[in-house]
């Protein structure tokens, strides 16, 4: 089965001598690390992808397709060329870069000297002398003119990254410092929640305080009246003693009135009975007892009661009992009565004048409590702001910190475009789009305003290297959705000579 170009583009067949493109070192069209696969053996070659089909040696490149994959032509274009199945000759290209040109371009009487500058591709002809030293020339130019402009652009970059490196740091430094004030007030809110409930609990335990109170000024009453009529017994005690005293010691015997000396007898016994001052009962168990029952109260407080010694929270529990306590003990140190009964008055006065000033401080701190509250969720508001932003994505090595907030504008055509990096593009004043993403290569914006009878624009922003910001140009490729060329340093890495080959373009017109 053969095979027959459809390119009538140049008809070689008588022109072409076979015997010249047959070669048992070189094969026309064919790259060097390839060449040994078109060695024939006994003068048999085999189709390289269908090995079934055996030819001659001396049809390769004999300008007549016989193999399926078209692997016989090389040199020619004898096989068609398609987009599907593309075949490709070889140009040596010494002097400059080897590559390989679309095979229909072959011996088509062109000199496409951007590819073949040493004219290969015409060799049937001949007629393209071999312009690669021109060419070579040409690329050293553009090579260090690239090279330099790369270099200059990437100095640029290595600004921006340190900017933009800076720009985190100071981010995470700031979240940071936000991180601390809000564990701070945090903790504030805690201690001002324990300080309120320790005062609702003291203000709880106040009834209890008061109870024991009036109860300790009944039985101090009691005391008092007890003690009253003890002096009043004692004193009428002593008078009928010193009656009997003058009694015995004055009379006179020699009456012999058997009641009196019965009396003087049983006053005489009296007098050894009486008790001595030691065995008066005295009031110190009581106090003891007392002192007991107050230590014991003091422990048994409820925990959680504390009074901090800077808020000034009076009567705490313990104050309370430690002041009726002294109360109570003064008493027992012979306070004239008079004197005690004002006393307490005035501080039962002050006692109720105390207990307000204790809700007025509840209201203090509810309100200091408040305003901590407040702090600390606008505090870890604006924690979460840098959060977010320090996780969200700002490209590689967030080297978009470094841009973010500016601007790069240019008139093109009839409108005025406004790039804001991660923000927004306009078209003079319409809305093109809010930034959406980066990939890496392409900023990408949404949600514009919307087209009169079409979608909400957008548009992409493809960055290539520059060492300056500056937007090249600006094409509608569907209606509404932009697509812009922008230089930018952010995209710029070193090029390696590949890149540079297959960018360099030459100029046709120097050669
Ligand atoms: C304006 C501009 C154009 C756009 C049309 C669509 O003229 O925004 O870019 O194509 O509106 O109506």
């Amino acid at each position: 089965m053969h095979f027959r170009s459809s390119d009538l583009r140049l008809r070689l067949t008588g022109i072409i001598a076979v015997s010249s493109l047959v070669s048992a070192t070189n094969i026309i069209g064919v790259p060097p690390e390839k060449q040994h696969l078109y060695r024939a053996e006994d003068g048999k070659w085999k189709c390289l992808l269908d090995p079934s089909i055996v030819l001659l040696e001396s049809q390769i490149n004999d300008n007549f397709c016989d193999c399926p994959d078209g692997s016989d032509e090389p040199g020619t274009n004898a096989c068609e060329y398609t987009e599907e199945d593309p075949r490709y000759f070889y140009c040596a290209n010494e002097g400059y870069f080897p590559k390989f040109i679309e095979n229909y371009k072959v011996n088509d009487g062109v000199c496409d000297y951007d590819v073949c500058c040493d004219g290969s591709d015409e060799y049937a002809s001949g007629q393209c002398e071999n312009k690669c030293k021109e060419v070579m020339e040409q690329y050293r130019k553009y090579e260090e003119e690239k090279r330099n402009g790369v270099e200059k652009a990437l100095k640029v970059k290595d600004g921006l990254l340190a900017q933009a490196e800076k720009a985190k740091n100071a981010l995470a430094r700031k979240a940071s410092e936000v991180k601390k004030l809000l564990e701070d007030e945090k903790r504030t809110l805690l201690e001002l929640s324990a300080l309120i409930e320790a005062n609702e609990n003291t203000e709880s335990a106040l009834p209890l305080v008061e109870e024991l109170s009036q109860y300790v000024e009944n039985v101090q009453e009691q005391f008092s009246r007890l003690q009253s009529s003890d002096a009043a017994k004692a004193k009428r005690i002593a008078q009928l003693e010193s009656m009997l005293a003058e009694l015995a010691q004055n009379y006179n015997p020699n009456f012999n009135d058997a009641s009196v000396k019965l009396c003087v007898r049983l006053y005489g016994e009296y007098l050894s009975n009486k008790p001595g001052e030691d065995e008066q009962p005295n009031l110190d168990t009581f106090k003891e007892k007392m002192a007991e029952f107050y230590t014991k109260l003091s422990e048994n407080q409820p925990s959680d009661i504390k009074v901090e010694p800077y808020i000034n929270v009076e009567p705490s529990f313990r104050n309370m009992v430690h002041h009726y306590y002294g109360k109570l003990i003064s008493n027992f140190h012979g306070v004239p009565e008079g004197t005690d009964k004002e006393e307490r008055q005035k501080e039962r006065e002050t006692e109720r004048r105390e207990k307000p000033a204790s809700r007025k401080n509840i209201g203090e701190l509810t309100q200091k409590l408040e305003s901590a509250q407040k702090k600390v969720n606008s505090l870890q508001a604006e924690l979460s702001i840098h959060v977010e932003n320090i996780q969200r994505s700002y490209g590689p090595d967030d080297i978009l910190r470094a841009v973010e907030g500016q601007v790069t504008s240019k008139q093109i055509g009839e409108y005025t475009y406004k790039l804001g990096y991660l923000d927004s593009v306009y078209q003079d004043n319409t809305l093109v789009g809010r930034f959406s993403r980066f990939d890496g290569k392409s900023l990408h914006f949404t949600h514009g305003s919307k087209c009169w009878n079409g979608p909400q624009r957008s548009a992409v922003v493809e960055m290539v290297c520059g060492p300056e910001p500056q937007l090249v140009s600006v094409s509608e490729p569907e209606k509404c959705h932009y697509k812009f060329i922008l230089e930018s340093p952010i995209v710029c890495t070193a090029v390696s000579e590949e890149e540079l080959v297959s960018g360099f373009r030459v100029d046709l017109s120097k050669l």
